[in-house]
């Protein structure tokens, strides 16, 4: 028997180092310079204390998880769905980016869901590049819809800083459906469902301040630009009213009572560069009162602005939409505890979280003269540059250190009660991370089924941790088991730009579909055309229709063939191919790419899928199938003839 094995460690738990020695380091200065930052960034490589004696058994081969992990990419613009706590990466799922293998940004049916929800000047200035759509997205964050407080299994909801968007992702078939560019507001950056009594609106935050009407009348005078807060309809993916506030918006999140969302904002001074932007040594929580907004709505009180109510939110502008409370300093990660009453704001530049008890909200819309401070309740510091923070459901919080590439474990009753002046230490743990940890995550943590079981880090360096991979070096993600407050570390894994954020969602909430159904809404455009051009779609015959220079070919596909082995089509046609999988087993996907063309999708069992191209180029062109389906898989193929015009 092994050494390992004696300990009772499992394959993964050998990774197990619990750091303790590194606990309990009290945290640094009250306010960090840029230059104590870089400083701090050569973190060295963490002390492998003992070995931890638990053994965190991870599913094995064949076994399943007991979370999905629903994760955003950052810069690649997908969601990615992983097993929680093995950390097998299961698919990834595009949303705001063109992806080869599916064909998304490519078939018409994501061509619709891309587009059908454009605004005119987006789709002017695509157009102007000769292009349909956006290639690229920043998602940042993803979260599940609400029903009374607990995930309800239905959507997932996710933003794109890049170009200003929100996405809905359907959890029965994990593909997007709805895709909304948000008018007036710049970059949506911090993205939260509503939590009580249901998900009725999406709350989206404008990060990047801009002239109300940006149409080139008003350029460089920042005194003129503003900022938007967003709710959308959730149910409809439309935008259905909009805040002007003061300062740019950060992260958001909201309470569990339906009444109030709340907003970080790091540039309360509305600063155009570094040194402006850093000025302050308090910025500010926005607090927005949804009933009175509503209100506002209702009665008129507002602006329309590209065909949305926009509520004027500003400083001073003395109504109950919303209020300001100073935060220090640049506040980044807002976050909402199951207990209903937290609110815990990290302070980034500053080495504390912010703990406001919305309880105390009420008063301060009801008397504008109360202090805002008033509603913080406890501020412990807690190391060097706090980002976000998770919960385990029992009154404790894990707030990760970006400079100090650790995360801290803390009680919040302990830190009201240090606030109050009694000498208690509310830090329960720290732990060192690789390295530089942005967002974490806790097993159902954000819902009031939090049941602090695994701790996931989120982590913008690497390193020297893996291999050496060039200039550009993977990210990192780690996993710890909680136990108590315990934390072991049992995976550590490198993943591709960029592990940005995460929810873990138990399994029990989810239910997808292994196969498609017929009439799924996804091709509904399909369906309509097929019965114009006199086709069942559930039950046709191979048809090549031709319609002036437009030419569409209906064929299904069952491994190992596609059913037309050939068509004909002239140069300069229009051709539209649409394939439908008739393999109703699960896991039978095929696809169709058409050589040297750049065309490419992937057909699921029972789906129908579409593609649009021009024939351009005379001659031979073969079309095969490539998702591999069968043995016979490479003999899944077919000819597209091109007759010369
Ligand atoms: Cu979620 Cu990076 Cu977009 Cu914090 S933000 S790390
Ligand atoms: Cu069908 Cu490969």
């Amino acid at each position: 028997m092994s050494e390992k094995e004696k300990k009772g460690l499992s394959r993964r738990g050998f990774m197990g180092a619990t750091a303790t020695g590194a606990a309990m380091m009290g945290a640094g200065g009250t306010r960090l310079g840029l230059m104590g930052g870089a400083a701090a960034f050569t973190a060295a490589a963490a002390p492998r204390a003992a070995m931890a004696d638990t053994n965190y058994e991870t599913p094995g081969p064949g076994e399943l998880d007991e979370y999905y992990g629903f994760w955003s990419s950052g810069q690649t613009g997908e969601m990615r769905i992983l097993g929680v706590p093995s950390m097998r990466e299961l698919m990834r799922v595009p949303v705001f980016n063109r992806c080869s293998a599916t064909g998304w940004g490519q078939t018409n049916e994501s061509l619709k869901i891309l587009t059908q929800d454009m605004l005119p000047a987006t789709k002017d200035y695509l157009a102007a590049q000769g292009k349909k759509v956006h290639d690229n997205g920043d998602l940042h964050h993803v979260h599940m819809s609400f029903t009374e407080g607990k995930y309800d299994g239905r959507f997932l909801f996710m933003n794109d800083k890049a170009n200003t968007r929100v996405a809905r992702v359907r959890c029965d078939v994990m593909k997007p459906d709805k895709i909304i560019d948000i008018p007036n507001a710049k970059a949506i950056h911090g993205l939260r469902p509503q939590k009580w009594p249901r998900t009725n609106y999406v709350f989206a935050n404008g990060e990047d301040e801009a002239p109300m009407v940006n149409d080139g009348s008003v350029l460089d005078e920042p005194s003129k630009y503003v900022n938007f807060y967003t709710a959308v309809n959730a149910d409809e993916m439309k935008v259905a009213w909009q805040v002007m506030v003061s300062g740019n918006l950060d992260n958001t999140d909201c309470d569990y009572d339906g009444k109030y969302a709340f907003s970080t904002s790091y540039n309360s001074e509305m600063g155009m560069n570094l040194a402006e932007m850093m000025e302050a040594e308090m910025d500010h929580v926005v607090i927005f009162n949804i009933a009175e907004i509503e209100k506002a709505v209702e009665s008129g009180d507002y602006i329309e602005l590209n065909g949305v109510p926009v509520v004027d939110g500003r400083k001073g502008q003395n109504k109950n939409y919303t209020r300001y409370v100073p935060i220090p300093n640049s506040p980044h990660g807002i976050n909402m505890a199951p207990d209903k009453i937290h609110l815990c704001v990290a302070g980034k530049l500053s080495p504390t979280v912010s703990v406001l008890d919305v309880r105390k909200f009420d008063a301060l819309f009801e008397d504008d003269s109360i202090d805002p401070r008033s509603v913080v309740v406890a501020e412990p510091e807690l190391g060097l540059g706090p980002l976000h923070t998770c919960f385990d459901g029992k009154g404790n919080a894990f707030t990760t250190l970006f400079l100090d590439s650790q995360v801290v474990m803390w009680n919040i009753e302990d830190a009201v009660k240090l606030y109050n002046g009694e000498d208690v230490d509310p830090i329960l743990n720290k732990q060192d991370v690789h390295y530089q940890p942005g967002h974490n995550s806790t097993t159902m943590g954000e819902t009031l089924e939090a049941d602090g079981k695994w701790y996931v880090s989120m982590n913008k360096f690497s390193k020297d941790r893996f291999l050496n991979t060039g200039p550009l070096k993977p990210e990192n993600e780690q996993l710890f088991a909680i136990d108590g407050t315990d934390m072991t570390l049992v995976h550590d894994g490198p993943t591709f730009a960029e592990p940005h954020d995460s929810i873990l969602v138990h399994r029990s909430k989810v239910n997808p579909k292994s196969v498609w159904d017929r009439n799924d809404p996804m091709w509904a455009d399909a369906r309509a055309q097929a019965e114009a051009d006199g086709i069942d779609l559930d039950d046709w015959q191979d048809s090549v229709i031709r319609d002036g220079n437009k030419v569409r070919v209906y064929m299904s596909s069952q491994a190992p063939q596609f059913s037309l082995e050939k068509f004909t089509v002239k140069e300069g046609d229009e051709v539209t191919v649409y394939v439908t999988n008739l393999d109703d087993i699960d896991d039978v996907s095929h696809g169709f790419c058409l050589s040297d063309h750049g065309v490419a999708m992937e057909v699921a069992p029972q789906a129908t899928a579409s593609v649009t191209f021009t024939a351009a180029k005379p001659g031979v062109h073969w079309f095969y199938c490539q998702w591999f389906c069968h043995a016979l898989h490479m003999e899944m193929r077919g000819r597209m003839l091109v007759e010369p015009a």
